[in-house]
């Protein structure tokens, strides 16, 4: 088998995202595009000859094709072993747990989220490091720079390999096993939660609990754990198959996307649990009969009660929180007495803290739950947790949230996305913002005057990295937040986001609808950025 080098030119879009590098499928299919960015990552990296990597995706539409670029490239670059899940599938939480548990140099996962999949739907690809967790800005940014210069890429040629069955093959050098990746995951979720009375709660006719897979990456684990191990009837997994195009949907655990949950949760004889996970199984979302669990208030119940769950019963050594998240947890560990961070938008900046030994549980307003068990958000493990929960305290989902509220009064909490507007008007929406942004404080709107306004930038308590134009934030005396931010992981235009919160100590107001308790700050967000005006929309196109 002959190694080829192939000459190449750099190609100017090449800037990982939030999360990756994530394209339409037709710009992934470009000559040279897909092996210019492995190429690149492989060149930022140093000292892996010889070493483990990790390969999967989760299933879309052209997976099993880059797969098979990628091994020929990881052995063409002398790589010395590859672990791939079989059929080319593994979640990112589960890959991520195999990183970790064979000490791999790092791993390569497909997909492009919750986009949606298919011919002409979007493809991605991101690189975690030897802590199991997405690669920091550091290493992104070496990776961008490179493809920038990049004049060639090597690549074995050699017949594509059978990656539908286990098994061990050899591709040069590189050796190849074809893994079941359910089956290492599995065990750790049985080290942290009690299966025992998970099992006995969902096997319980008195109990009822709906998972939609949305024929993304987590069918096979669900119906492995939910069902084969823990006895929840067959059919609580919907839509468990992966399919190249996620059966046509947009496969976003949230209440427009994953709508044929919400109507079964919201319907006659609704069972008592509803979640769902997104396309590669990083993000969930809970709902309740006939009621939604904000992400952010997900994290402030999973916190509150993580001393209810065998994992985490010692304690917590600390919580995070992106910056757009709301400030629900920051009162559950004020009252619990540990330290609660404030990231950037991005599961990467939370690894040093959990490397670190800083934070156990951390949370995202974007679906996305996860803890120090592995390095990346974990929507199967959100949902075990919420089981051991329930399971523990034979409550229901909205009695947990009620008697929550009563303990640390509410915080409403939505986003309103303005999704695929024009770029350059949405660039300088955000620009004008950050401009006036100074002039904001102490300026009046109606009840509510401005006490701080700024972008916000993150200085890395560990490493001392600092990250800058995060997100701008209007603070208000009482509390109240707007923070507008534009989406790192759109690939059509630009994704506006307006993040609204405010907080409501009085008990007697908790069950008001969110969207009525937030209208005057809706009213204000729009005074002040000119949303309407500058994107030409009069409403959100998604909220959540
Ligand atoms: C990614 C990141 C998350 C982030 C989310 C939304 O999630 O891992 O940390 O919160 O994107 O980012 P943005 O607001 O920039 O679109 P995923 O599930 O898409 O990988």
């Amino acid at each position: 088998m002959n190694i080829r080098t192939i000459s190449t030119k750099p190609f100017t879009d090449q800037k990982p995202g939030t999360s990756g590098l994530r394209k339409a499928v037709t710009v992934f299919q470009e000559p040279h595009y897909l092996e210019n960015f492995v190429q690149s990552i492989f060149d930022s990296l140093e000292g892996y000859e010889g070493k483990t990597l990790v390969l999967g995706g989760d299933g879309r539409y052209y997976n099993r094709q880059a797969i098979q670029i990628i091994l020929k490239m990881a052995a063409a670059n002398g790589f010395g072993r590859v672990l791939v899940g079989r059929g080319g599938i593994m979640s990112t939480p589960a890959a991520s747990c195999v990183i970790r548990k064979n000490q791999a140099f790092g791993g390569i996962i497909l997909s492009a989220s919750h986009n949606p999949g298919g011919p002409e739907g979007d493809f991605g690809i991101k690189y975690n490091v030897t802590n199991g967790g997405p690669a920091p800005e550091k290493v992104t940014e070496a990776i961008y720079a490179r493809s920038q210069v990049i004049d060639a890429y090597k690549i074995l040629e050699a017949p594509d390999l059978d990656l539908d069955d286990l098994g061990k093959f050899q591709l040069g050098s590189l050796a190849v096993e074809v893994i079941d990746s359910v089956e290492p995951y599995m065990q750790l979720m049985e080290s942290l939660f009690d299966f025992d009375r998970i099992g006995e709660l969902l096997s319980s006719a008195k109990f009822g609990m709906c998972m939609d897979s949305l024929h993304a990456v987590t069918g096979p684990y669900a119906h492995a754990i939910l069902e084969q191990r823990l006895g929840a009837p067959a059919g609580t997994v919907l839509n468990g198959l992966p399919l190249e195009d996620f059966g046509g949907g947009h496969p976003d655990p949230n209440l427009v996307y994953a709508h044929d949950l919400v109507e079964i949760l919201y319907g006659e004889k609704a069972p008592d649990f509803g979640a769902a996970s997104d396309g590669d199984g990083d993000r969930n979302m809970i709902l309740g009969r006939k009621f939604f669990v904000t992400p952010s208030d997900s994290l402030a119940v999973l916190t509150a009660n993580a001393h209810l769950v065998p994992g985490y019963r010692q304690g917590l050594a600390g919580v995070a929180r992106s910056m757009p998240t709301s400030g629900a947890v920051d009162r559950v560990a004020a009252k619990a007495g540990i330290d609660c961070y404030e990231t950037p938008t991005g599961w990467k900046f939370f690894g040093n803290l959990l490397d670190a030994g800083k934070a156990t549980l951390c949370g995202e307003e974007s679906f996305g739950t996860g803890s120090n068990h592995v390095r990346e958000k974990d929507g199967l493990w959100a949902i075990l947790f919420w089981l051991n929960i329930l399971a523990v305290r034979g409550e229901s989902v909205e009695q947990i949230l009620q008697s929550h509220w009563q303990s640390y009064g509410r915080n409403f909490y939505s986003r309103h996305d303005y999704e695929e507007v024009d770029a350059a008007p949405a660039k300088e929406l955000m620009e004008r913002l950050r401009k006036e942004a100074p002039d904001l404080k102490g300026k009046q709107f109606g009840n509510y005057q401005v006490e701080y306004s700024d972008d916000f930038s993150y200085t890395d308590p560990i490493d001392g990295s600092v990250s800058q134009k995060q997100g701008l934030r209007v603070g208000f005396s009482d509390g109240s937040r707007i923070v507008f931010r534009l989406s790192g992981t759109g690939t059509k235009g630009a994704t506006l986001r307006v993040y609204l919160e405010s907080y409501e100590s009085d008990a007697s107001k908790h069950n008001q609808d969110t969207q009525a308790a937030l209208a005057p700050l809706i009213a204000i967000a729009d005074e002040i950025a000119q949303i309407r005006t500058s994107t030409g929309r009069e409403k959100p196109t998604v909220i959540t």
